[in-house]
């Protein structure tokens, strides 16, 4: 199929896709969240529109205990009403420098992996963090974030199935072309 990109790293499947992250049926689904994680637009609208309200609840409760969740780091909730039982907030940079940014949205993608692996998840879907109200570029978002998967995925992951779920053409063609560099 044209608008999908497959490969294999190490054990793991990684697979670029055009389509809509809250519809996806992997175990967890990735959030480009905000610190406060109380919602807002986007990806993050939409996972708590579909999901409903107990995600919000949990991630209240998470904010009360923990305080808010800094930029590159992730915590989880339950998927609620989504078809994924798990949702993994992170928050990705605004961005200001790729200097800057960068560091923080690899952080966002590892942090994001690792909690998968914590919860001995098998298959996960990520949008693409930052790239919309966060204002990070897409062509310099997307090498970064496919550097950080499959550095993350060739250190030897238990995960099968990893895909990036682009909402929109633009945004898979950038991730497309940066697959094509990175993945030989
Ligand atoms: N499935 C997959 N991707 C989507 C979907 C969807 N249903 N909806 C939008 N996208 P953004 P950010 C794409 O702005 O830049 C929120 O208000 C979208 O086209 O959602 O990390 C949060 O609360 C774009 O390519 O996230 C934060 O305040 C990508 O998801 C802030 O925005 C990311 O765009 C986070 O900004």
């Amino acid at each position: 199929m044209a608008d999908q990109v497959t490969s294999r790293i190490g054990q793991t499947k990684l697979v670029i896709l055009i389509g809509d992250v809250t519809k996806q049926k992997t175990d967890a689904i990735v959030n480009a969240a905000n610190s406060s994680l109380r919602g807002g637009g986007g990806v993050d609208g939409a996972i708590h529109r579909v999901g409903g309200p107990s995600i919000k609840e949990e991630c209240q409760e998470y904010v009360s205990e923990h305080g808010a969740l800094p930029p590159g780091k992730a915590m989880w909730t339950h998927g609620g009403n989504l078809p994924a039982r798990y949702v993994i907030h992170t928050v990705g940079p605004i961005y200001k420098s790729e200097e800057g940014s960068a560091p923080v949205l690899r952080s966002a993608y590892e942090e994001s992996l690792k909690l998968a692996e914590e919860l001995n998840l098998k298959s996960l879907s990520f949008p693409s963090i930052s790239t919309g109200a966060y204002g990070y570029p897409l062509e310099a978002a997307a090498p970064v974030a496919l550097r950080a998967i499959i550095d993350y995925l060739r250190e030897g992951s238990r995960l099968e199935l990893v895909q990036l779920v682009c909402f929109a053409k633009d945004t898979f063609d950038a991730y497309k072309e940066a697959s094509e560099k990175l993945v030989e």
